[in-house]
C-alpha cells in the first residue's frame, strides 16, 4: 500500500496526506507555512482572531509557501465566522476546513470561488450531510482530540464514516506517529490531521510553558471539561482544569459560571502560559510527544515509519 498517493494528496496537491489541525489561537503563519513547505497542508486558525490579523496571517503564509497550498480553519462558533467566510474568498485561500458547527450556508459561495472545503465532523450523520452539501472531503475527528470534541472515538468513527460517504476521509484524534497514521489508513482514511504533535514543533509559537506541559504529559494527563455547557473540551490536566471538572461533577460550578471563568482562558494559556487561569488544550495522545523538533522532521519521520509498517 502506497499511502503517499491518495485522493487527498491529489485533491490538495500535497506530497504527504497530512493536515495540521487549525488550532484556535495557536495555528499561525509560522507553523502553517512550515507544514505546507514540508509537503503537508498547513492551516491558519480563524478561530477567535480579528479579521485584519487573519488577513495578515494569510498574506505572510502566501509569501512563505509560494505556490504550495495552505488552508484556513473557520471555527463556526466564532462571532466573526461570517466575515472570515468572506475573507477566504477575497484572499483566494485554496482550502478551508471548518469546526464546531455546520458550514452548509457558506458552502455554495466557497465552491463557487474554487475553494476546497473540508468540514471537521464528529458523526456519520454530519459526514453524510456535508457530502450532500458539496464537501470535497471530511475530517472524521475522534474524542481523543484536543479542544472541542464529539463523543465517538477515532477507532469507531473513521471506519463508519468511510463506509457512509464516497468522498475521502481524513482521520483525526489520537494520531501522533507513524503507527497512528498506518492505523488510520487501515480504518479507511486517506489522510490524517494532527494537532497535538505539532504543538511541539519548533515553528509552533505557543508559550514555552504550554509546550513543556505537552512534552511532559503522560497517558493519563488529559481531562475533558465543559460537558455541562454542551461544549466539551479536552485539556492538559492542571490544577485549573481539574478544579473546573470537579466543580462540574459535584454541581458547585454552574454552566454560566463555567463560561465566565473560562472566557479568554485559551489565550491565557497560549500567550501567557498562565497555569492559574489558562486552558491548555491538547489531545489524549500527548503522552507520545516527547520532544521539540522542526515540523518537517516530524512529517518525514512519521511517513517513513507508516510506510515501513504498511509494507511489512
Ligand atoms: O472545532 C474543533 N475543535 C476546537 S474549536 C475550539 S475553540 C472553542 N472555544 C470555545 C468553545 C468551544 C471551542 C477548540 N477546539 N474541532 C472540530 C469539531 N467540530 N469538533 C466537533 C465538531 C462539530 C460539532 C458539531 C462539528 C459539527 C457540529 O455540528 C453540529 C450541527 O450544527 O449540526
Amino acid at each position: 500500500m502506497n499511502i503517499q498517493t491518495t485522493r487527498i494528496t491529489e485533491l490538495l496537491g500535497i506530497k504527504y496526506p497530512i493536515i495540521q489541525g487549525g488550532m484556535a489561537w495557536i495555528a499561525e503563519h509560522t507553523l502553517a507555512s512550515a507544514v505546507s513547505n514540508a509537503g503537508g497542508l498547513g492551516l491558519i486558525a480563524g478561530g477567535s482572531a480579528p479579521i485584519d490579523y487573519l488577513r495578515e496571517q494569510i498574506r505572510l503564509t502566501k509569501e512563505a509557501v509560494g505556490s504550495k497550498p495552505f488552508g484556513v480553519n473557520i471555527m463556526l462558533m466564532s462571532p466573526n465566522a461570517e466575515d472570515l467566510a468572506q475573507l477566504v474568498i477575497d484572499e483566494k485561500v485554496p482550502v478551508v476546513t471548518t469546526g464546531a458547527g455546520n458550514p452548509g450556508k457558506f458552502m455554495a459561495a466557497w465552491k463557487e470561488a474554487g475553494i476546497k472545503v473540508i468540514p471537521v465532523i464528529p458523526s456519520v450523520a454530519l459526514a453524510k450531510r456535508m457530502e450532500r452539501a458539496g464537501a470535497d472531503a471530511v475530517v472524521a475527528e475522534g474524542t481523543e482530540s484536543g479542544g472541542h470534541i464529539g463523543e465517538n472515538t477515532t477507532m469507531c468513527l473513521v471506519p463508519q464514516v468511510a463506509d457512509a460517504v464516497s468522498i475521502p476521509v481524513i482521520a483525526a484524534g489520537g494520531i501522533a506517529d507513524g503507527r497512528g497514521i498506518a492505523a488510520s489508513f487501515m480504518l479507511g482514511a486517506e489522510g490524517v490531521q494532527l494537532g497535538t504533535r505539532f504543538l511541539a514543533a519548533e515553528e509552533c509559537q505557543i508559550h514555552p510553558t504550554y509546550k513543556q506541559l505537552v512534552i511532559d504529559a503522560k497517558d493519563t494527563d488529559s481531562i475533558v471539561t465543559g460537558r455541562t455547557t454542551g461544549h466539551p473540551c479536552r485539556n492538559v490536566k492542571t490544577k485549573f482544569s481539574k478544579k473546573l471538572a470537579s466543580g462540574e461533577m459535584n454541581g458547585t460550578l454552574t454552566p454560566d459560571e463555567f463560561e465566565k471563568i473560562t472566557l479568554g482562558s485559551l489565550r491565557k494559556a497560549v500567550q501567557d502560559g498562565n497555569l492559574e487561569e489558562g486552558s491548555f488544550l491538547c489531545g489524549a495522545i500527548a503522552g507520545l510527544v516527547k520532544k521539540t523538533e522542526p515540523a518537517k522532521d516530524m512529517i518525514e519521520e512519521m511517513f517513513t515509519q507508516a510506510q515501513e509498517i504498511l509494507s511489512r
